[in-house]
């Protein structure tokens, strides 16, 4: 490990923060390895309840380019991030994106696989690949039309197009832009927010809407749902956040 990629705990929060600052946070071949390690080890602690991707003056702008020019088809492929990207979408805890200054392709890639992108207004984000000649590789082409839709996403990607925090915010791209001084702050505030949820209710909603997004066919997609929602009351929380509300009072969710 050489230590570009850090693991911090925030009670049951974790925080993966990128730090090669000498390449703006460049993804390279190490990095993601490590952010491998990382999420592995997040997925299999129970008490993490919320994981959130944080890079201090840049987010990452983009896979390391050195790299790419030297590859190969075949050194291209061993270079993909996407089994990290992969395992970071299906995790079952709710993930967050906290992105300052640069976050351009693969760097832009990687907070498209998390359920919340919060950025400073004056981030510059960007799917700027075809500017150098090659695609989004790890998950661009696939998830930015889910948020955007398709016009804008081709929009963006076909021109390599670099946007503001606001504007990313304006198209959906982003959930939240703020103030570069109140970043942090307001992602603290919203993984505290998802920490007080309950934890099965939380992952059962993302996986069923997962499921849904990817169906082609409602009535099954919502049959799903229904199971995944009836599987849920096998935990303590739906009756301690139904008994709770009975009761006027707070609820306290224990399921892990
Ligand atoms: N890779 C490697 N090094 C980088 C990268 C990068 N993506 N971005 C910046 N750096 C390095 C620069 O080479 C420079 O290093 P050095 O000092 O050794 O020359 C250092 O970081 C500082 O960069 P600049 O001097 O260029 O800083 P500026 O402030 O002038 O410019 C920019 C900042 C605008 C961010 C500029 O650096 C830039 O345009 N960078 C490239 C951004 C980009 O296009 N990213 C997308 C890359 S493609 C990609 O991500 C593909 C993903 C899909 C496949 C994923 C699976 C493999």
């Amino acid at each position: 490990m050489n230590n570009q990629m850090i693991l911090q705990r925030d009670g049951q929060t974790a925080w993966i923060k990128i730090q090669r600052p000498e390449a703006l946070n460049a993804l390279s071949r190490e990095i993601m390895d490590e952010m491998d390690i990382l999420v592995e080890q997040v997925k299999a602690d129970p008490e993490v309840r919320v994981l959130l991707f944080y890079g201090e003056e840049n987010f990452a702008a983009g896979a390391d380019i050195k790299v790419m020019a030297n590859c190969d088809a075949i050194a291209a492929k061993e270079f993909l991030f996407t089994s990290t990207y992969n395992k970071i979408h299906t995790l079952a805890i709710p993930t967050i994106a906290v992105m300052n200054g640069y976050a351009f392709g693969g760097g832009l890639e990687l907070s498209l696989h998390c359920d919340f992108r919060i950025v400073s207004k004056t981030a510059k984000l960007g799917l700027t690949e075809v500017n150098l000649g090659i695609m989004p590789g790890a998950g661009g082409t696939v998830m930015l039309p889910r948020l955007v839709g398709e016009g804008k996403a081709k929009e963006l990607i076909y021109f390599g197009r670099t946007i503001t925090g606001e504007e990313a915010q304006r198209i959906g791209l982003a959930n939240l832009a703020v103030e570069p001084e109140e970043l942090l702050a307001t992602a603290k505030q919203w993984a505290e927010n998802l920490c007080a949820r309950s934890k099965p209710a939380l992952a059962a909603a993302k996986h069923s809407m997962e499921h849904g997004i990817g169906f082609p066919e409602i009535e099954s997609a919502c049959n799903y749902e229904g199971v995944l929602w009836a599987e849920l009351f096998n935990s303590p929380d739906p009756r301690e956040g139904l008994t709770a509300f009975l009761e006027k009072r707070k609820p306290k969710y224990t399921a892990q």
